[in-house]
Parts: C-alpha cells; structure tokens; sequence
C-alpha cells in the first residue's frame, strides 16, 4: 500500500504553509492561533502514522494553548495510554509542520513511514477535543482533513479538558478496563473514588475555584453535581462565553507567577481557593493568613502533601516493597526539595521542565509523584504496586481502612497526566483525611523566597539550556556572569531557560528574602536585555550592570 498523493495534495491545498518556521515545543505546537492552519493539517497526518504504528489503537489530539492568551492555540497528541507523545516522534512532527509544498510533505511522510516500518494497511483512530478558544473550531477542521488526506477515522469529542481526552483515550485503547470512555465516565470514576475515601468523614469548608475562565469551570460545575454534599465548591471565574477573559488575570499561572489572587476574589483570612488554567491540567492553592497575606500552596506543596500521605498508608497497610520517589524540575523550591529529601527521606529525581520528562521518570517507581511546582503533576502507581494493594489482606481496621484508601487513590488519580480535577480531589481528599487546615499543610516547610520572570528576545532558540534546565551552554559566556550574581545572595540560585510555549526567555532566581530575589531576577534579566538580544521597551524594573559585574542601575 502507498500513499495517496493526489488526496494528500487536495487537501494540502485547502491549509497552506504561511513564512513561519514551526517547533514543537514544551506541550507541542503553540503560538498564536491564526497561523496554526497548516499545522493542524500536518498534525493530523502524523496522528495517522502514529495510530498505524500502533496497530489502530487510538490517538488523542487535544487542540488547547492552556495557560496562554485565547488568541493563541496550539496542538498535543495523546499516545495510546495517555501519555504525551513519544519524543522520538517530535522530529517527524516538526518535519511535517514546516514542510511547504506536497512533494516535501509526502517525503516527510514516506521516511516517517520507512524509519519506523509502518503498515500502511493498518487502520488509523483518532479523537480529537478542544478547549473554549475561538480558533478552535476551524483548528480542529484543519486537523480532520488531515487525518482523511490518510484515510483515518476522526471522532471529535468536542469540549472537554485536556486531562478528560487522555483520559478517553486510554479508556478506549483499554476496553473500558481504565474507566468508561465518556466526559460522564469520568466524572463517575473521580466521584466514587472521592467518597470512598471521604464518607463518614468531618467536612472542610467550601473551596472556592478560579476556573480561569476557561474549559475547567463548566467541568468542575459537572464533577460536583456528582459529588453533592460530599464536597462544597464555589466556581469563580466562569465566564467562557467571553473568549478574551479567558486566563486573563485569572488561573494558575497568573497566581503562581504573580504570587497574588486573581481577579474575581474577595479574599478573607480562611478562605480556602484553588486556580486551574485554562485547559485544567494545573491547579495551585492559595489562601490568606490571619494577618490577610496572600499564601501559595503550590505543585511543590502539593507533592510533598501527597507523598507523605502515601507513604504513611503504605506502611499502614504493611505492603512491603513499594519505593515512593518524587520526580521535580530546577522550578522547585530549593526548601521543598530539602523537605523531601530531609524530613520525608524519599529520593528526588530532576529532569528538564515539561511534564513529558516528569512522566517518564515518575514510573520509573512503585509510587512516582511528580509535580512542576506551576502544578502540573500527578501521582502514578505501577502495576505492582496496585496488584499488591488489591492483593494484600488486612488483618486489622487501620490496616483494611489503609489500603482501601490505597485502592481508591489509585482511581481517584489520573494515571494519564496532571489533571487539575483530580489532583483538586486527591488534595481534598488527604486534607479531609488528615483533617488539616491550609494553613497547617502550608507549615509543613516554608518556600525560600522566589521571582519567576520573562524576557523578550529577538531568538529564545538561542538559548541553550542543559543539566536538567539548571544550567546554559548557550549563548557562550551567559552561564558564568549569573553564577557570578547568584554568589552575590544568601541561598542565592538563578537559571534561565527558553520557554516551549511562549516567545520568551524564562528566568527564575530564589534566594533567602523577597527582596533578594527580585533583586537576582531583576539583574539577570538586564544582563539578557542588554547583552543577549533584548527587544522591545526595555522593562523599569530590569538592572544594569557593568563589565565586572556591577549594579551600576
Ligand atoms: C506546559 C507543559 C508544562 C510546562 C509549561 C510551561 O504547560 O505541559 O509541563 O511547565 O507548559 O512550559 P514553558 O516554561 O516551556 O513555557 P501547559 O499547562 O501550558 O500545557
């Protein structure tokens, strides 16, 4: 069987390629949505080829831009038990994206096909979803007329959050053994899990969440008809019909990265709140102390909440041989990790941001948990950690109460990917368990204080970051003039690194004061702005240095 170049060509024809060069980058392809044309159609040739390769089994293609604006987009894809899409396969699709005419389409193709040893005679499924973004309509046409230009079979999900198309995906790959492949049977599986763990328990007051005003909202207002009296929930920052809202001084990266509540808050000392982004893959918490100051419990908190919590059940339940491990990226707090390492005595695992790395590295254990400290993450369970929950038999109450908690956590949590819905319960979950405050959670450890910010530059590509993300090789000299300024403060460390969803270069500092590490962000931004392809206005607040290395303003 071969390639159908005169079908592939028809409708190339209908999504041409537009003078920009694509990357595929943190989550896939994203930039703003009005160029993504093209690439959705290429998006939904290689969904094909890699539905093929594995045999017919479903891919998912989720067309989101997450935590960006509305007015951008973008595209991942969903493998067949719901991770994000082998890396081996990135090269293809950025291949595929920026080929510009059939012929250099087709030959992309026809190696994709050759390389990998594809059947061209296999069927091809594919589910597609999107979130409330404008553009994503005519997107996810684009991404169907891929697909048929290789004669696949599309199913457009519709609306849905990220974490619910994984979710379907391995449902569907798994005949129903992961769950029922519907938004509703997803709902089911989180609920029943939930009250497994809760029932007969003294209720925590309401939470309210910031749904960003994207997909999230409308979804959680859904889970929590299913969970009735067993959890109150207030959802603030629900308006999807105004697409410009959407993440707009709202959902969890604006909170964690301002440190600060969102709009839409009157925020009183006691209130327990949570933001998810835009897709709901990521949920922070926050809350305000008895003297009002705003507190963030972020991925880090939520990590260290879980895999105490986990740990204790285990050894409760006297399961034997089951190693929890924690899985950061360099964003992580350096008092989380101390904590972890410390007090909870679990091995700590770094990779490079981006919870495809997380991921991996996280099922390398009985009892992986990994969370960016953005919170985006999730725990995962091996499948002889859930044999021997399900195996073992308790002798005593505490022992049987242990591990049916065990059992449901293993339901409660999306085995897919971080899933701000589930992570949301889990959290509630070991909070109603433990009977705990926010406020107790948060004196677990306390954060080191932390700036994150943004630079833009004329090339982010050229920045080149190594050793887990801790480190530049790139541009050449850069690393040594911020190891110089990082020797500078108490606990000092800074990293900068290009982003994979935005057009910027990232640059996080920490240190022992706030003003500390404001004044660490605020250098390393100037030394990027103004040695390293600053463009635009430069920012009041960045500083300048001289050639030893000075503040000079
Ligand atoms: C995506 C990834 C996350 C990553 C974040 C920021 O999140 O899934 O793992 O931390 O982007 O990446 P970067 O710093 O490279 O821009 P989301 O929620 O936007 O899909």
């Amino acid at each position: 069987m071969t390639l159908d170049k005169a079908k592939i060509n028809g409708l190339f024809a209908k999504h041409p390629k537009l003078d920009v060069t694509y990357t595929y980058g943190t989550a896939g392809f994203r930039t703003k949505g009005d160029v993504l044309d093209s690439v959705m159609f290429s998006v939904g040739l290689l969904a094909v080829l890699r539905s093929k390769k594995h045999a017919g089994k479903v891919i998912g293609a989720m067309v989101t831009a997450s935590h960006n604006p509305a007015v951008d987009n973008g595209v991942k894809l969903v493998e067949p038990m719901g991770e994000m899409l082998a890396q081996s396969w990135e090269t293809y699709a950025t291949v595929l994206a920026n080929a510009a005419t059939t012929d250099a389409l087709v030959a992309g193709l026809e190696d994709i096909v050759k390389k990998e040893q594809i059947d061209l005679a296999q069927p091809a499924n594919v589910i597609i979803a999107r979130d409330t973004r404008p553009s994503g309509t005519a997107l996810v046409a684009a991404l169907t007329d891929g697909v048929s230009a290789l004669g696949g079979k599309i199913t457009d999900k519709g609306l849905l959050t990220t974490p619910q198309l994984h979710y379907i995906t391995r449902c569907l790959n798994t005949n129903g053994a992961y769950g029922e492949p519907t938004e509703e049977g997803y709902y089911k599986k989180l609920a029943d899990a939930f009250k497994r763990i809760v029932t007969g328990k003294p209720k925590l007051s309401p939470l309210y969440v910031d749904g960003a005003n994207g997909i999230g909202a409308p979804a959680l207002q859904k889970l929590a008809k299913h969970l009735s009296s067993d959890l109150s929930v207030n959802v603030v920052n629900d308006d999807t019909a105004t697409a410009s809202k959407l993440n707009l001084k709202s959902g969890a990266d604006f909170v964690k990265v301002g440190q600060k509540k969102p709009d839409g808050f009157d925020l009183k000392p006691g209130m327990r709140c949570a933001s998810l982004d835009g897709d709901a893959d990521r949920i922070v918490f926050w809350y305000a102390n008895q003297e009002g100051t705003f507190k963030l419990l972020d991925g880090d908190k939520i990590a260290t909440l879980a895999a105490s919590f986990i740990m204790e059940l285990v050894k409760e339940a006297k399961v034997p041989n089951i190693n929890v491990g924690l899985v950061q990226t360099a964003y992580a707090n350096g008092s989380a990790t101390a904590y972890v390492k410390d007090t909870l005595q679990v091995p700590v695992v770094f990779t490079a941001t981006g919870v495809k790395h997380l991921h991996h590295a996280a099922e390398e254990f009985d009892v992986g948990v990994y969370f960016e400290a953005n919170g985006h993450g999730t725990v995962l369970f091996s499948p002889a950690a859930i044999k021997a929950f399900h195996t073992t038999d308790g002798s005593t109450d505490a022992q049987k109460r242990a591990l049916e908690t065990l059992r449901a956590l293993t339901d409660l949590i999306n085995q897919t990917v971080g899933d701000a819905l589930s992570d949301l319960l889990m959290v509630e979950a070991i909070l109603v368990s433990k009977n705990k405050s926010f406020s107790e959670w948060d004196s677990d450890y306390s954060d080191l204080a932390s700036r994150l910010e943004k630079v833009t530059v004329s090339n982010r590509l050229e920045f080149v970051a190594v050793k887990a993300d801790t480190e530049l090789s790139k541009p050449e000299g850069l690393q040594a003039k911020i190891n110089q300024q990082m020797a500078k403060f108490k606990h000092g460390r800074s990293f900068v690194r290009p982003s994979g969803t935005e057009d910027v270069v990232r640059v996080y500092a920490e240190a022992a004061t706030q003003a500390d590490a404001d004044l660490l962000a605020a250098i390393v931004c100037g030394i990027i702005f103004d040695h390293h392809g600053g463009v635009g206005t430069r920012p009041a607040g960045f500083k300048k240095v001289d050639k030893d290395g000075n503040v000079v303003a």
